[in-house]
């Protein structure tokens, strides 16, 4: 009964691999005027997002400091990006769970950015205890109230 228990087990565990290769998922986001709609997603770690209607529009996680110094707020681990100004993106497969921010560099001032949140948001309570400003707390604050 040994066997069969381990080959039951190994069969279900190839099949939850196999599902979730399967199911993983590309989430699009729309570029409109100011705005990335929708402003918040969340999704499955594996997932893909794209950004779409991107003409005069970067999607961007690296965020640039007072001092000129730069911040990313990503999960541990995880690797952000920088899109190709006025290009439709795709990210990589998100696979580390936690909060993504990102922005609009043209637009920022207009507070054009967005969140992704990749299964559970382990980092978010380290992004707002960095006590952030203006359109970045927007952000968080969008953030908290999604995962609520
Ligand atoms: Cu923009």
């Amino acid at each position: 009964m040994k066997y069969g228990k381990s080959l039951t087990s190994a069969l279900i565990g190839a099949s939850v691999l196999f599902s979730s290769a399967v199911m993983a998922e590309n989430h699009v986001v729309q570029a409109q005027v100011t705005a990335f709609k929708p402003m918040v997603i969340q999704i499955a770690p594996g997932d893909t997002v794209s950004w779409e209607n991107m003409n005069g529009h970067i999607s961007n996680t690296v965020f640039t400091n007072k001092d000129q110094s730069k911040t990313e707020y990503i999960p541990e681990g995880a690797t952000g990006w920088t899109s190709a100004m006025g290009e439709n993106y795709g990210t990589e497969p998100l696979t580390v769970e936690g909060v993504y921010l990102y922005k609009c560099d043209p637009h920022w001032g207009a507070g054009m950015g967005g969140v992704i949140i990749v299964g559970e948001p382990t980092n978010l309570e380290a992004i707002a205890a960095t006590k952030p400003k203006g359109a970045l707390k927007r952000l968080v604050k969008k953030a908290q109230k999604a995962v609520k």
